[in-house]
């Protein structure tokens, strides 16, 4: 039986390598549609887990994964001895930048190496880990090629971006539209046919570079518009307006406008990172590419920029930063999740640190963070804990914090998340 046929009669064996936020839920759509699937994580205390059904992604809940183990249907493995025996590999390794801000493509080219041990023919390759154009043929490709396989009839190599919103209610893996470009028009008909098992819409796209470059596009649009939205807030400020008024009338304009928020900064794994992966790219052709630069530089200095805020509503009070006690309301990179990767909160508690105030955090959701290799814990946010504090600024919104009683018994608050719809006299907005 060919690959397609298997895939189509659902006897395919697939393996997901990395079993984060991306690649779990990803599993668990395969298991869910009637594949034997079998994960690949070199986290090996996250694999005992995984096989005990525990799940340590947000969007996947104990007793899916468990359904699936006890299926017999999905296993996971520290090693990739599995992949000798498998018909389909996704890739959903990390692909942080280095301090240096770099690509690191170190996961991507190990996890390529190990596959390329164990290739045999009518084996299809994915890569979905967020990267630079080019990536898949330039570095994929030239590793797994094998004289006696031939592209796009023994072996097929595809990329296809991952498009996780963790923690979004309405959109999952299964419903969110994926975008497939294979090496050769086989090799995107191939992935397109595997991804139809699973997912609800599939859309090819003429090559792997095209691919790539969707998933950059869509992220470098959030972060350009972001930064965008950052600077307007510092302007609105400079002006004595209030941007969060300033952009609710603009989303009054039923086309061509897109409300997008300011903040502290940019956070999480991807929509500060994935740009300087397309920004990177074009250094080696020679551009600049002036837009990305300007808008990771906008918010890089939210955190700063806050922090000087802070100061200026201090001097409201008569009191400085120097000896003060803040508490930071939030320090995971988004309202209801759990993740701090890239968190602007760490840089805020950080600065502040460097200026000489007693700075908590409290969030619900992040019992612990280190800053600069110390140790914080979380703390409650109390009627009587937040009279202790000069001021508390809220830099992640969760849903569950008690706006009200905060309100109440808070000396001052500055809100860089309009948490504070209308206003009050200690509360002072981003
Ligand atoms: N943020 C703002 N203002 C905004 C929107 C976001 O300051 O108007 C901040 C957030 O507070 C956060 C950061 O930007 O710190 C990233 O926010 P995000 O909503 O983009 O969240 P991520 O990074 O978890 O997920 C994004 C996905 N989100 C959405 O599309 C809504 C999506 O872009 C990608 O699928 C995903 O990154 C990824 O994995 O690439």
């Amino acid at each position: 039986m060919d690959l397609k046929q298997k895939i189509l009669k659902r006897k395919a064996e697939i393996g997901i390598v990395g079993l984060g936020y991306v690649g779990l839920p990803l599993a668990m759509e395969f298991v869910e549609s009637g594949f034997m699937v079998h994960g690949i994580d070199l986290n090996a205390s996250r694999v005992e887990c995984i096989n005990q059904g525990i799940s340590h992604v947000l969007d996947v809940k104990s007793e899916v994964l468990k359904k699936a183990v006890d299926s017999g249907r999905f296993k996971a493995y520290p090693t990739y001895s599995v992949v000798s025996d498998v018909d389909c590999v996704i890739i959903c390794v990390p692909t942080p930048l280095r301090h240096t801000k770099d690509p690191d493509m170190s996961h991507i080219i190990s996890a390529t190496e190990n596959i390329a041990k164990r290739i045999h023919k009518n084996m299809l390759i994915v890569l979905q880990s967020t990267t630079y154009p080019g990536t898949t043929d330039e570095l994929l490709v030239p590793a797994l090629k094998t004289d006696h396989l031939e592209l796009g009839r023994d072996l097929f190599v595809a990329f296809s971006p991952e498009r996780v919103d963790p923690g979004n209610p309405q959109y999952n893996t299964r419903n969110t539209p994926k975008i497939v470009g294979g090496v050769t028009p086989r090799c995107t008909e191939m992935a397109k046919t595997l991804y139809e098992q699973a997912i609800e819409r599939v859309i090819p796209v003429s090559s792997t570079a095209t691919a790539e470059m969707v998933k950059l596009l869509e992220n470098t649009f959030r972060a350009v518009n972001i930064g965008l939205v950052n600077e307007i807030a510092i302007i609105c400020e400079k002006l004595g307006i209030s941007v969060w008024e300033v952009i609710q009338a603009a989303a009054s304009k039923p086309f061509g406008f897109m409300p997008f928020y300011p903040g502290p900064g940019l956070g999480g794994h991807c929509i500060p990172i994935d740009p300087l992966y397309l920004s990177w790219k074009l250094k080696a052709l020679n551009y600049n590419a002036r837009f990305i630069e300007m808008a990771s530089d906008v918010n890089t200095h939210m955190p700063e920029y806050c922090v000087q805020r802070i100061h200026r509503i201090m001097n409201t009070v008569k009191k400085c930063v120097n000896g003060s006690r803040i508490l930071v309301l939030g320090v995971a990179y988004k309202p209801d999740i759990t993740d701090v990767r890239e968190s602007p909160a760490l840089d805020i508690i950080r600065l502040l640190q460097l200026d000489g105030a007693v700075v908590d955090f409290a969030d619900p959701y992040v019992p612990e963070v280190a800053i600069e290799g110390q140790s914080l814990k979380s703390v409650a946010a109390t009627a009587e804990s937040l009279k202790t504090y000069d001021l508390a600024v809220v830099v992640t919104h969760h849903s569950c914090f008690d706006y009200e009683m905060i309100q109440a018994n808070s000396q001052l608050i500055f809100d860089t998340r309009n948490a504070y719809k209308t206003g009050a006299e200690n509360v002072f907005k981003l």
